[in-house]
């Protein structure tokens, strides 16, 4: 089912983006014993109803299936590719995906988190805002409410068209706050020169991560921009497989990576994502759908955090029944599976 969901709090806005819908795609597969496991994806608002048709044309290569998520996503990913290695192709395969892996809970009895075997108890989060459009005063009120709220981070965006209103404004949050670590997100919108630039004048505010500041597919871009400037680079949540996550890695053009479980087609990719990220002894700090990140942070040895999107989480949008977070930490459920309770009733609602 395709359901469309406002945003609670009123529309977003970055370099690249102005979202007031994010689109859930959810599914259901259910067994011949009867156990039904629950999986989703999600866009910005643009995209659901392409995702919706390639889920169409993956049915066959599910039907009578064993309950095996690395078998099945292989399997369909060969299939697909043609469709291109990434993209609405992996959008659509982390429905099915995540589904699967809450079914091999389900039929186990076990938290998802101790499927694929427990590392924590609980993560950390940072408070992440989709803000540009906001006043200085307005997000400088955000990330002093995210620290008295516990969150070990804060992530505000940047690119106003003047640098130099971008500094202002980081300044007076970083007044606000004191050492409390910062990050920063440019969306791909700045060319090489200016984000040469941006982060030469960012330098004095000791940044935890600058965020995709160039395009996402700008490896080599990456790299020669990591190698002239200290601050580190977080990047991920537009990048698809994992072999252009290896390039990135290898080219040591990234530090903190933040693959989306949506966009690199679920939880099986992902971890294969995570132990490459290991591999270079890099931190995972996953992009958007919370709740489920942090079930499977639980279970990364390089879990770094979750991003708590400000209006956004699953609970926010009331996409499932309310995981809230304590002091800054999110625990998985207890329960079998991945633990999401789906709000069908509200899904409905908002179906398209
Ligand atoms: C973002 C998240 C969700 C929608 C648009 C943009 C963002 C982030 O880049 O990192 O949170
Ligand atoms: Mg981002």
């Amino acid at each position: 089912m395709l359901s469309r969901i406002p945003l609670p709090h009123g529309e977003w806005g970055d370099q690249i983006h102005r979202v007031t819908d994010i689109e859930i795609i959810t599914t259901r597969i259910t067994t011949d014993t009867g156990i039904t496991g629950t999986g989703f994806s999600h866009t910005s608002g643009v995209g659901g109803q392409t995702m919706m048709a390639m889920l169409t044309e993956l049915l066959p290569i599910l039907d009578g299936r064993e309950v095996n998520p690395r078998g099945v996503w292989h399997d369909a990913w060969r299939y697909l590719r043609d469709n291109g290695p990434g993209g609405v192709t992996t959008l659509a395969l982390a429905a099915i995906d995540i589904a699967l892996w809450d079914l091999v809970g389900k039929e186990r009895g076990q938290p998802l988190v101790d499927v694929i075997g427990r590392q924590r108890d609980r993560v950390q989060l940072y408070g992440s805002g989709i803000n540009l459009h906001l006043s200085v005063e307005e997000v400088v009120e955000q990330v002093r409410c995210w620290k008295a709220d516990g969150f070990f981070a804060a992530k505000v965006k940047v690119g106003k068209p003047d640098l130099e209103e971008d500094v202002e404004r980081l300044t007076k949050i970083r007044e606000a706050v004191g050492r409390f670590p910062l990050m920063v997100d440019a969306n791909q919108g700045w060319s090489y020169p200016a984000a040469v630039q941006a982060f030469q004048r960012f330098e004095h505010l000791d940044l935890y991560w600058i965020e995709e500041p160039l395009p996402c597919d700008d490896v080599l871009g990456h790299a020669r921009l990591r190698a002239r400037t200290r601050t580190p680079i977080g990047l991920g949540e537009n990048v698809y497989t994992l072999n252009q996550f290896n390039q990135y890695l290898a080219s040591d053009a990234v530090d903190f990576v933040q693959a989306d479980f949506g966009r690199v087609g679920g939880i099986t990719p992902w971890l294969d994502i995570a132990a490459l990220a290991r591999s270079f002894n890099v931190p995972m700090a996953p992009h958007f759908t919370l709740e489920l990140a942090a079930h499977i942070l639980c279970a990364t040895p390089n879990a770094l955090c979750g991003e708590m999107t400000d209006g956004g989480t699953m609970t926010d949008l009331q996409v499932i029944e309310p995981q809230p977070h304590r002091n800054g930490f999110l625990a998985p459920r207890d329960v079998p599976g991945h633990g999401l309770e789906f709000n069908w009733p509200w899904l409905n609602e908002h179906a398209r």
